[in-house]
């Protein structure tokens, strides 16, 4: 007996919020050809823990592709077109990474998408991001679109207040995740992963998150 033709389409997009939307498996027929393209971005542009404008190193270690990429020190957060490791440009945002972004970004309404920086967040068991609020943008009318793989994690969604109180999103490997609009400012974090290994990707977490950062 087959099982109902509907569920072949597997786990439906679910509405987080006004603007937000969350795509659950969205990549997962496109894992290896994403993780061939991430491959030489990372050797080009390894990960490394920047340091806070406070003088701590982020739990997170990060690298970036695309034109722009997101950066950290003692002088504070900001976007720069090249590496400062390397002193040279980021590596190009790959092909397959910006079309599953902007189809993504279609499908929760933001048509249109162009993505100009690419930032690639690694965690290992016990990584946490704190609350924080992605700000460092020139356009907050522009989406942003996030790419899990690995270990899940449980995603904080906030208000636009700090204090205000926090949903928890469960991401997978696979799950695309879309905000955009009045949810653009919204506080948000990771909880600490939880030690694991996945069985394509190990013992750790990657995101992307796919803004449009220039103008
Ligand atoms: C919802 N990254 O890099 S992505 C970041 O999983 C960042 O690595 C997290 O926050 C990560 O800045 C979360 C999903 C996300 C990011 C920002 C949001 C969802 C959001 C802002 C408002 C609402
Ligand atoms: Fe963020």
């Amino acid at each position: 007996m087959i099982q109902s033709d509907l569920d072949l389409f597997g786990p439906q997009p679910q509405r987080l919020a006004s603007h937000t939307v969350l795509l659950p498996g969205f990549a997962l027929g496109e894992i290896e050809p994403l993780l061939d393209a991430l491959r030489p971005v990372l050797r080009a542009a390894p990960f490394r823990h920047m340091r806070t404008p406070g003088g701590l190193h982020m739990a997170v270690a990060l690298t970036n592709c695309g034109a722009l990429g997101w950066v950290s020190d003692e002088h504070g957060y900001r976007y720069s077109a090249t590496d400062p490791l390397s002193g040279r440009p980021w590596p190009a945002l790959p092909p397959v990474i910006l079309s599953l972004a902007t189809r993504a970004a279609a499908m929760a309404g933001f048509e249109g998408f162009v993505p100009d920086a690419c930032l690639v967040n690694h965690y290992l068991p016990g990584t946490r991001l704190s609350l924080h609020q992605d700000r460092n943008e020139q356009d907050f009318s522009q989406p942003i679109v996030s790419l899990s793989l690995g270990l899940p994690a449980v995603f904080l969604l906030g208000g636009l207040q700090r204090a205000d109180k926090t949903q928890r999103v469960p991401l997978s490997h696979g799950d695309v995740l879309i905000w955009g609009g009045e949810d653009r400012l919204r506080f948000h974090g990771v909880q600490p992963i939880k030690p694991g290994v996945h069985p394509r990707m190990g013992e750790r977490r990657i995101n992307l998150t796919l803004r449009k950062a220039g103008s």
